[in-house]
């Protein structure tokens, strides 16, 4: 029989590589999103998925609207990656942020928990939950130290998950994700920011790019093979939180370096903290500016994700290094 699929948040960049591997494995898929949602298009367009999704309407902070996917469906999984899901707009709403995104997901499970309580339900964790971790590496044990609003909301989701799946014995798992990116990121994100506006510097499109701090370090991985590992989540015997990451971690300044190498962009760097500056070492303008609106309240500097739980149980792996992400990202911004 036709397994039937919530994908919540479809429109964003996991929700539409998610759509279309499930949508591939023969799923009903049902789309939902915000009547808001300015981005449902572009992505599935690209994907070439958007005549075969069933789109409908929710919104994470109205319990009837969530109710109502229940009500109307009858659901086997379900995948809550919809959230205010940008760190640094956190810190100026961190109450809607919290209503979105901590008490969402918590909506959902009271009414799986209420009207089917056999759906297998998928949060979308963050490795943003370890914050100012003192570990050199982090796994599903690691202690959390919540850095911001946003960190905060998720981890209040997250112990919903376990609680629900403790005390009611629903299939509920998070998947704690490591950042990662793809040509579908939002373009207010860093790695994204930088292969758009990088790309219009090589095109003469544009003459700088203004980033906040780039020594903060990152675990990034392709959007693409993580979506592979939240389906496998739902699809073992039992419900368990996996770290999803690639156990490597590079600066932000380093993952500059590397799209001017793909680019052949010859890249220099001088002076120090507001004053830093990237520039052309071929022409000597300056390509890069630091400015301090892009910094955050409370930072997170490192994470490095430990996949080994994922690898064994799921026997699930990264297969995109970040030079090969980077490339793909670049690819997709010069031609676009
Ligand atoms: P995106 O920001 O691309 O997508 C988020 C989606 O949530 C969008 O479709 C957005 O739609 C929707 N949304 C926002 N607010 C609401 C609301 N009130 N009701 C319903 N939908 C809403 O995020 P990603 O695809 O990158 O991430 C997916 C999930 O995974 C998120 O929960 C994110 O926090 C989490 N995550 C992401 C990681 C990453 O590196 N990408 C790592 C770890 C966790 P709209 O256009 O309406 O705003
Ligand atoms: P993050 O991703 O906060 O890790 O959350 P983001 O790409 O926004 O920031 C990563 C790091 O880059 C630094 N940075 C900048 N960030 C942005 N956006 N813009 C800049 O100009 C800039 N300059 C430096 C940041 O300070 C930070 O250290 C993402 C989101 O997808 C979350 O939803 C998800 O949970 C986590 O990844 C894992």
């Amino acid at each position: 029989m036709t397994k039937v699929a919530v994908v919540t948040g479809s429109s964003g960049q996991d929700g539409s590589y998610l759509c279309e591997l499930l949508l591939k494995k023969n799923y009903k898929v049902l789309a939902y999103d915000r009547r808001s949602s300015r981005e449902i298009f572009w992505r599935h367009n690209y994907l070439k998925i958007t005549k075969k999704l069933n789109y409908r309407y929710f919104d994470l902070s109205d319990e009837n609207s969530i109710n109502k996917i229940f009500l109307e469906n009858k659901v086997d999984e379900f995948y809550n990656l919809a959230a205010q899901s940008f760190v640094k707009s956190s810190f100026d709403t961190p109450v809607s942020t919290s209503d979105v995104t901590a008490l969402g997901p918590l909506r959902i499970l009271e009414a799986i928990k209420l009207y089917q309580p056999k759906v297998k339900f998928y949060q979308a964790s963050s490795s943003e939950m370890f914050g100012d971790t003192k570990n050199l590496t982090q796994n599903e044990n690691t202690k959390f130290y919540p850095r911001s609003p946003y960190a905060i909301s998720k981890t209040f989701a997250h112990y919903a998950v376990i609680n629900y799946r403790e005390s009611y014995n629903l299939y509920a798992c998070s998947g704690i994700l490591f950042n990662h990116e793809s040509p579908l990121r939002g373009e207010e994100f860093v790695t994204r920011k930088i292969t758009k506006q990088l790309s219009e510097i090589y095109l003469g499109k544009r003459d700088f790019m203004e980033l906040g701090n780039i020594y903060s370090k990152r675990d990034w991985g392709y959007a693409k093979d993580y979506v592979e590992a939240i389906w496998k989540m739902l699809n073992i015997k039992k419900p368990l939180d996996f770290v999803i990451s690639t156990n490597k971690t590079t600066t932000i300044k380093k993952f500059i370096e590397i799209c001017c190498q793909i680019l052949n962009l010859p890249l220099g760097w001088r002076g120090k903290g507001l004053k830093e500056v990237g520039f052309n070492k071929k022409t000597g303008k300056v390509i890069i500016k630091i400015n301090k609106n892009f910094y955050r309240p409370s930072e997170v500097n490192y994470l490095r994700g430990n996949f080994a739980k994922a690898k064994k149980l799921l026997n699930w792996k990264p297969k995109t290094d970040i030079y090969k992400l980077a490339a793909l990202m670049l690819e997709y911004d010069l031609k676009n």
